[in-house]
């Protein structure tokens, strides 16, 4: 008897120095983090007419989907840092894709580490922070090596000149950054009849499901709860897919862009022509040159192609989640990091402030929180998933060191009409910074060099009820509209001067 009593005063020691956060994680719901590089929200649960997505689409079943979802910045590695940070890329200076997070803010704690300080297991896997362009990720964030794989990927030997190095491959793996235009460009697309595992994102949801075993069996054992972070590469270009999923498609039917040219009256800092979709053949090299209809469909079928691969992959981790019984006690979120033009406004890919490029999918299943198959018209900005996931887990509300601009949105998780914020904030450098409020109806985008006066800024305004392709701004016409939301501009902080043009190596900064 006494030594059963002196084994539980024992225990109870242990349990108490390890704190009252180790004790309760006992009792913590897991987090599954699903990330999907360039993913814009057409989705078939965001009403698109042709994506075959029925794996997301069966996740956003299960929980909320918000149709307002716009990310912070519009391009890879500042967008994961907002997330990753819950700081705009205006509150941190990290906006370039070499801009390394621990030179900016040795001392941040990133989402997954606040996970762990409360007793989470961490790990990643895939394109979870942006690695190349002579980034190398944050190590620092997870409890366990990241599991890296590919981001470009060809299968092909006609998508690379017979095997040679191309230009984003280079980039991405961070090989002979001072001259990548020297290098071949590597294919746009591919279409080879292979399985799923020949890619990357076929691996990672492979290894993803081995892991998730694994902890649930920490779990079972120990009591700890999980934190895992899983990113897809695709619909990132280039769009090589398994053929098996570009056949999915009509491509009579596909959505072609509507309306091609540069809005009326825009500031030309503010539009954009080629960049990274140049680098890739056969698109025309010269930025200014006309694609045809037959590339713009090729590459419009790519990018279906490429999302539902990575829907299957989705697929195959969640049906891991359900047949292991974790998945009444795992968070699920789904993350684009930012969107995609399609050719819209004569557009590809990212980097503006135009909508496109900006709105993104953001799915939660929460469960005991969150209703199955419920959406909202909530405005939500990636910064909010930290101090959402913190709240859902019954951690404190994340305190930084480094800025946290985003706001819990679990409020709204319970109920849909529910609303923390009117508007949401992005921003984009190119070589003025443009900074952007979208509410409900309206975006204004401020473009000024930071630290410039603010008589030499330009403004954009559209108005998404009269005109939803952005066809005119309408800053000069409506100033009582851009006055009013000019104040609400006015609220967030100077911008922090940082690299915005990249660093030194990277001579992409658009991509
Ligand atoms: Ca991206």
């Amino acid at each position: 008897m006494m030594r059963i009593f002196v084994l539980a005063m024992l225990v109870g020691a242990a349990l108490a120095s390890a704190g009252p956060d180790f004790v309760a994680a006992n009792d913590r719901p897991n987090v599954l983090m699903i990330l999907v590089d360039d993913l814009k929200p057409a989705l078939g649960c965001y009403g698109d007419p042709v994506a075959q997505t029925p794996s997301l689409d069966k996740l956003a079943e299960r929980g909320m989907r918000f149709e307002r979802a716009y990310c912070n910045q519009a391009v890879c590695a500042p967008s994961r840092f907002t997330l990753m940070l819950g700081s705009h890329s205006t509150s941190t200076g990290l906006y370039g894709l070499g801009s390394q997070l621990r030179q900016f803010i040795p001392d941040a704690v990133t989402l997954p580490q606040y996970f762990a300080k409360h007793g989470y297991r961490t790990e990643s896997l895939g394109k979870v922070f942006h690695i190349g362009h002579g980034n190398q990720g944050d190590p620092d964030s997870f409890s366990v090596p990241h599991f890296h794989d590919k981001v470009i990927e060809y299968l092909d030997p006609a998508s690379t000149d017979g095997g040679k190095l191309t230009r984003e491959e280079a980039f991405f793996t961070n090989q002979r950054l001072g001259e990548i235009g020297s290098l071949p460009r590597g294919a746009a697309f591919e279409a080879p009849d292979v399985d799923d595992l020949q890619y990357a994102d076929g691996r990672v949801a492979s290894e993803t499901i081995k892991r998730l075993r694994a902890a649930k069996q920490l779990r079972d054992q120990e009591g700890t709860p999980f934190f895992i972070a899983i990113g897809f590469a695709r619909p990132h270009l280039p769009f090589c897919a398994p053929k098996k999923y570009w056949d999915l498609y009509d491509r009579a039917k596909l959505p072609m862009p509507e309306f091609e040219q540069l809005p009326m009256n825009a500031p030309p800092v503010a539009g954009k022509r080629g960049g990274e979709i140049s680098n890739y053949k056969p698109v025309p090299e010269n930025g200014k040159a006309e694609f045809s209809d037959e590339l713009k469909r090729n590459l419009i079928h790519g990018y279906y192609a490429s999302m539902s691969f990575v829907d299957a992959q989705i697929g195959k981790v969640l049906e891991e989640l359900n047949a292991s019984g974790l998945a009444g006690n795992t968070i699920v979120v789904l993350w684009g990091d930012h969107g995609f033009h399609l050719g819209d406004l004569g557009i590809w890919t990212k980097h503006t402030n135009y909508e496109q490029a900006n709105r993104i999918p953001i799915v939660i299943v929460a469960p005991g929180v969150t209703q199955p198959g419920t959406a909202t018209k909530q405005l939500a900005e990636s910064v909010d998933i930290f101090p959402t996931l913190a709240e859902l887990a019954g951690l404190p509300a994340p305190s930084g060191p480094q800025p946290i601009d985003g706001v819990s949105l679990v409020p709204v998780l319970k109920d849909s009409s529910a609303r923390v914020r009117d508007h949401a904030y992005h921003a984009y450098p190119k070589a003025k910074l443009g900074r952007a409020i979208r509410t409900d109806r309206y975006r204004l985008v401020e473009w000024r060099a930071i630290g410039a006066a603010p008589e030499s800024a330009v403004y954009e305004l559209y108005d998404y009820d009269a005109d939803p392709l952005e066809r005119e701004n309408l800053a000069a016409k409506q100033p009582e509209v851009v006055e009013s939301l000019k104040m609400t501009l006015a609220k967030y902080p100077q911008p922090v001067l940082g690299t915005p043009r990249g660093a030194a190596k990277d001579r992409s900064p658009e991509k």
